[in-house]
């Protein structure tokens, strides 16, 4: 089972017996645990939160702090009178919850949740592999409301993922009201129409725009911070500042640059960093910022800076590293407010910046490579593996300057590239989201940003949380046992592309994960003891495109039987009752026989969690048969899925 979980888990036991989930189910907590007894609780609308343990039997789901585990390490017990979800802290109690959410059927995730649910007993030992697990959002260029960025907190959060690193202001737009200097976010929040902000990127002929309240910021730390992310705000400087330099053209450098290019248009968005009033400003707008996030960490930008706007300006071409004045400068801002600085990768670029400066290290493997050798706390984004605005395969919509690319490269990322030393510095991982494309796709809708997403955050969320490493083949089955749970949280999700193979006169696509290049659709008829739903006939199980679902349970003697219509001479056969990711509405337990001349059946193993994998005995098999040996499954039908045979 253990592969299935996504992220997948450190150490799985399997212990005898079953846990049952029932209506009524209490969740008891420790005092700090509060929120997270009633996070749980909305998952399990049938649950009730208890203030102190239920006296006698009643079954629990019990969360605890164990303080022998790291923070955000956890230990997950399904045991046959309980859950007991312990975490090192406060983040570990949340991530054991969300593997809980992950052993119940995907309708956790859309309150469509039948209980009762019985779970097989086993104990996870799980921790993370990175301290950082995270995600970048812009909501500069395509502007996202408070509750679309909350609903790509809760997104995240289910994949383990704990940082937002939200990237709040940029040549496009202002997001963030700051009380001192109102007219940064009123004006400079849109773009067209009358604003000092012309229009670009597939918003013409309107105004655009938006920004966030600092109340609606706070909510969505809170709603963040109860869901184990930290929210970093980034406002993006010296460069990539043309919203505020429209508004406040004098924190330009004083020359009257040439804009016959651009209909008189003054496109610099660089800071002049010799101008003392842009650090009052600088203090101003930032003390601000700073008091609405409770992170340690503020992203200061520092990227992409044009810096020929310096050695215009009379005063900065006077200095030798101008960027690293300013930086400093912001820095020490920074530092009376109580933070630390991040930046992106060019910021470090001479080493001479303080070894506290955290670096999002993006321009290709030198950039990791380069701020994990000076000694810096690194960010691994390069964009050619970690931009998920690139595009997925030729043909698809996106940026391709980094790479073309899908999830399957996220996942190959390879750690083994850096020295042990090296590896010291890496806090983490981190996905980004630039939307200059997203506003062409109807912003009004999360569906684009959904479909850059995922699944290459599932593969990002893998890589935090293990290092990588494992088999692609591994990663893509439990990528694709993901997908029911994606599409019940409401993600318009990529689904990987298919392969495409010549077969017997037809072009037939499949998953390749169902398909490892060999995989074999033998003409199957599948009869059975059980009444079959009329949904969900034995036809689309015999054309391998869906399961087969009986309208009851299973009783002792149940059977399942599989005819081909020739003695089929197979590598590995995988038969497998019940749900793809959760050992649920299965033939719990059961044997199963094949036979080779079609009347006498030879018994081959027992079921597993519902399962089988079997391989060759010398002679194509003529059928399989699975026979149940267990009263009742615990639910109101039996899932047989089609065969996976190779
Ligand atoms: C580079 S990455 C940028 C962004 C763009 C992105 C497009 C970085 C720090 N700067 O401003 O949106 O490329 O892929």
């Amino acid at each position: 089972m253990a592969a299935t979980i996504l992220p997948t888990p450190q150490r799985v036991s399997a212990q005898d017996g079953r846990f049952v989930l029932a209506a009524g189910v209490a969740i008891t907590f420790e005092s700090d645990l509060a929120l997270l007894a009633d996070y749980l609780q909305e998952y399990l609308p049938q649950s009730r939160v208890a203030y102190a343990p239920p006296l006698g039997r009643a079954a629990v789901v019990s969360l605890t702090i164990d303080r022998t585990l790291s923070g955000e390490a956890y230990r997950l017990e399904v045991r046959p009178d309980g859950i007991v979800i312990a975490g090192g802290g406060y983040g570990g109690v949340f991530n054991g919850i969300q593997t809980l959410l992950q052993l119940l059927p995907p309708e956790v995730y859309n309150g469509r949740l039948e209980l009762p649910v019985a779970i097989a007993c086993r104990t996870i030992e799980d921790a993370p592999r990175f301290s950082y697990r995270g995600q970048h959002l812009d909501v500069a260029r395509t502007w996202m409301d408070a509750a679309q960025v909350k609903r790509y907190i809760n997104l995240l959060s289910h994949h383990k993922i704990n940082k937002l690193h939200f990237h709040l202001t940029d040549d496009e737009g202002w997001r963030v009201f700051i009380g001192s200097h109102p007219e940064l976010a009123l004006v400079g929040g849109f773009r067209g129409g009358d604003s000092p902000i012309r229009e670009i990127y597939g918003k013409f002929g309107e105004k655009y725009g938006g920004y966030y309240t600092q109340e609606e910021l706070r909510d969505i730390v809170a709603y963040a911070a109860v869901r184990n992310v930290e929210v970093i705000p980034e406002i993006d400087l010296p460069g990539h500042s043309l919203a505020i330099a429209r508004v406040h053209p004098e924190i330009l450098c004083p020359y009257t640059p040439d804009t016959s290019a651009s209909n008189g248009y003054d496109e610099r968005n660089v800071w002049c960093v010799s101008r003392e009033e842009n650090y009052a400003l600088l203090e101003d707008i930032l003390a601000e910022v700073c008091a609405i996030f409770p992170s340690p960490y503020f992203h200061i930008g520092g990227d992409e800076v044009a810096t020929a706007q310096w050695k215009h300006c009379p005063h900065c071409s006077a200095l030798a590293h101008p960027q690293e004045h300013f930086t400093e400068r912001i820095i020490e801002i920074l530092a009376r407010h109580g933070k630390r600085p991040a930046v992106w990768n060019e910021a470090v670029a001479s080493g001479r910046l303080s070894r506290e400066t955290r670096v999002h290290a993006w321009e290709g493997m030198e950039a990791p490579f380069k701020a994990t050798t000076q000694g810096y706390p690194t960010i691994v984004m390069p964009g050619q593996y970690f931009y998920f605005d690139m595009r997925q395969s030729p043909h698809e919509d996106g940026h391709n300057w980094a790479a073309i690319f899908d999830a399957k490269k996220v996942y190959s990322f390879d750690f083994s590239a850096f020295s042990p030393a090296q590896m010291q510095r890496i806090e983490g991982v981190e996905g980004a989201f630039w939307s200059e494309l997203g506003v062409s796709h109807l912003p009004g809708l999360t569906d684009y940003v959904d479909y850059m997403l995922f699944p290459r955050v599932c593969a990002l969320a893998e890589l935090g949380w293990n290092g990588g490493g494992r088999p692609w083949e591994e990663s893509l089955r439990a990528l694709e046992a993901h997908y029911d749970r994606m599409r019940a949280m409401g993600i318009f999700f990529r689904p990987m592309e298919p392969e495409v193979v010549y077969r017997e006169g037809k072009l037939v696509a499949a998953s390749e994960a169902l398909n490892p290049g060999r995989r074999l659709t033998p003409a199957v008829r599948i009869t059975t003891s059980m009444p079959v739903g009329a949904k969900t006939p034995a036809s689309g199980a015999e054309q391998y495109r869906a399961a087969l679902r009986t309208t009851r349970t299973c009783l002792a003697g149940d059977w399942v039987l599989f005819t081909f219509a020739q003695p089929l001479a197979f590598h590995e056969i995988f038969l497998k009752t019940g749900y793809v990711q959760v050992p649920r509405l299965c033939i719990d337990e059961g044997y199963v026989e094949v036979t080779y001349d079609g009347t006498r059946f030879e018994r081959i193993g027992e079921l597993e969690n519902g399962w089988l994998r079997f391989g060759p005995s010398g002679r194509p098999i003529r059928a399989i048969r699975v026979v149940a040996t267990c009263q009742d499954n615990g639910g109101s039908s039996v899932i047989v899925q089609p065969l996976e045979i190779s």
